[in-house]
């Protein structure tokens, strides 16, 4: 019998306490921080390489960009660019490769070039996502999305952001367990930017993360040089790795499991410094 991969951590208690770094592999033309320098797949494949070398712990390949304001592309032009990348990954890499996608079709063509991971950007939308994940035995992430990416900042309202983005993240995970999903293969994420205004529901989110946390279920936060760090700081883009770096740490310390960045090696120190931080809650200095 064939030996079955190597398991990818998932949320249970005893798996490992390690925080997963989920280095960030974007194939698109517009992404606003990779510019399309990336947009070749043979650059794409050295990107995700480097990063593997720098420390991560998963590579997120994604061929659709999500920012605000940006267009779909077409399910061909997104299988074009992702399948030639998470194939070359796949011979090069034993780490397990995720596909940020909206789609099924796109998620299963995805599974079958090597992936392991769903990151299922605009949570269940295509609700064949979780079937999806099922029939592969793939672990699932579901980010919380309010309306579409062309116009999801456009005025987004809630009453209590915390708990609204926690209910609707436990009914898609429900969703995905009675769809078959092995409830300890799913991860939650709040969707920072993802159709929330710029401070006055990131912040909540992150500030009261711990409640999403207390559901069990593993929490992984994406807030790598995204716009609401240049709202508070001022800073452009280019400058937004502290800024990115504090709310990785700030992420960890209250729980949450896996970090999505661009920026692996300087956010493996941070995350690692954060958890160490938080292992010693409570210990006793040695007189
Ligand atoms: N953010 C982006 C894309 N995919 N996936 C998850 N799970 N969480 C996120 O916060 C997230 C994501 C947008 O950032 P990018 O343009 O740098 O990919």
């Amino acid at each position: 019998m064939a030996t079955p991969p190597p398991e990818v951590p998932s949320g249970a208690p005893s798996a490992q306490p390690r925080v997963i770094v989920m280095g960030v592999v974007n194939v698109t033309p517009d992404s606003f921080w990779d510019g399309g320098r990336f947009a070749r797949a043979e650059a794409a494949i050295a990107h995700g390489l480097a990063l593997a070398a720098q420390g991560a712990d998963w590579l997120d390949v994604g061929g659709e960009s999500t920012r605000p304001g940006s267009a779909p592309v077409s399910e061909d032009e997104e299988r074009a660019r992702v399948l030639p990348v998470l194939e070359g990954l796949a011979k090069r890499t034993e780490l397990p490769l995720s596909i940020d996608t909206r789609r099924a079709r796109v998620a299963e063509a995805a599974l079958g070039a090597g992936a392991r991971i769903v990151n299922a950007v605009s949570g269940l939308r295509d609700p064949e996502l979780a079937s999806v994940c099922a029939a592969h035995g793939a672990t699932l992430v579901l980010n919380h999305m309010r309306g579409e990416p062309a116009t999801m900042q456009r005025a987004p309202e809630y009453g209590d952001v915390v708990r609204e983005v926690r209910d609707e993240l436990l009914a898609e995970a429900a969703q995905a367990e009675r769809a078959g999903v092995a409830r300890e293969r799913i991860w939650l994420d709040p969707g920072l930017g993802f159709g929330k205004h710029m401070l006055r529901h990131n912040l909540p989110l992150l500030a009261g993360l711990g409640e999403l946390v207390a559901t069990g279920y593993p929490v992984l936060v994406g807030a790598s040089r995204k716009s609401f760090l240049g709202a508070i700081s001022g800073a452009s883009v280019a400058e937004r790795l502290p800024g990115s770096l504090a709310v990785a740490t700030a992420a960890v310390l209250s729980g949450a499991r896996g970090v999505r960045v661009h920026d692996v090696a300087e956010t493996r120190q941070a995350v690692d410094t954060a958890l160490a931080i938080r292992g010693a809650h409570g210990a006793v200095a040695p007189a």
